[in-house]
């Protein structure tokens, strides 16, 4: 029974096995972020690599991606903390013609956990859903998450959507092929590379 038990699940598609695997590791005292970083995340790049060789295909990445988001929904109260006030209110998505959710979901989960209210649109999201629910919901940040090269320019579409709406929510963005100096090209407020920098640069700007 090891953390590497819950990357091979991931990496097997076992989605059945990841709930009793985690549920022993935490019982065990085994830290929450180990069980996250070198179970969960390390096996979704195990798997991202297989596909990029062509050993995997969309199906099975699917798969993973079910595992994955079993194991992460068994983690979340622990990611999560309870009680206390709402320091701000974050619009999360990911942009249009990208369904890769599952970086956002714990960005959202962790940014949560931070102490903010969360409203998460999904994934696929259009420019405007994004202007409109920061709107109603008096979003002091826009959180844009991408996975493809090619849905990048959507986040540059929705900071740009948000300006022309007169809305002056801060935007932030993440994602694997997103970096810093694409945040400063597109006039983001910042970039971070994993879930918790996204809270930590989060919360640096509602100060
Ligand atoms: Co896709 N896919 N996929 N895929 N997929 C990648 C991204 C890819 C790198 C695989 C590869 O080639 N090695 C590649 C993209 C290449 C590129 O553009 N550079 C790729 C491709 C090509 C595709 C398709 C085009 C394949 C096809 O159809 N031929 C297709 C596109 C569909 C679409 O979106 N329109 C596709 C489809 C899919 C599935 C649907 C099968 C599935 C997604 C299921 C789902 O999410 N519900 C899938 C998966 C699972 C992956 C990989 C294997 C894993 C992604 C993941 O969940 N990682 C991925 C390879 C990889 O990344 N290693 C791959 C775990 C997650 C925790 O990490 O999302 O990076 P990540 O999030 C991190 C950080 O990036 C950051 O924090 C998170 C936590 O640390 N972060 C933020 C993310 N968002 C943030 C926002 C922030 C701040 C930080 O602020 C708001």
């Amino acid at each position: 029974m090891s953390i590497q038990d819950i990357y091979q699940a991931v990496v097997d598609f076992d989605d059945d096995s990841i709930k009793g695997l985690i549920d022993k590791e935490i019982s065990a005292g085994t830290d929450v972020k180990k069980i996250l970083d070198d179970g969960l995340i390390a096996a979704m790049d195990h798997v991202g690599k297989l596909f990029a060789e062509g050993e995997l295909f969309v199906p099975e990445m699917l798969m993973a991606a079910t595992a994955m988001k079993v194991g992460l929904n068994v983690l979340k109260p622990h990611l999560a903390k309870t009680g206390g006030s709402t320091i701000g209110t974050v619009v999360i998505g990911t942009v249009k013609g990208d369904l890769h959710d599952i970086g956002k979901n714990l960005v959202g989960m962790m940014l949560e956990g931070g102490g903010f209210e969360v409203f998460d649109l999904g994934s696929d999201v259009e420019p405007q859903k994004f202007v409109a629910a920061a709107k109603e919901k008096k979003a002091q940040i826009v959180g844009l998450s991408a996975l493809l090269t090619t849905t990048m320019p959507y986040m540059e579409e929705t900071v740009s959507a948000l300006k022309e709406a007169g809305v002056s929510t801060k935007v932030i963005i993440g994602g694997a092929p997103v970096t810093a100096a694409y945040a400063e090209k597109i006039g983001a407020a910042g970039y971070s590379d994993d879930a918790p920098s996204a809270v930590a640069l989060a919360r640096s700007l509602v100060k």
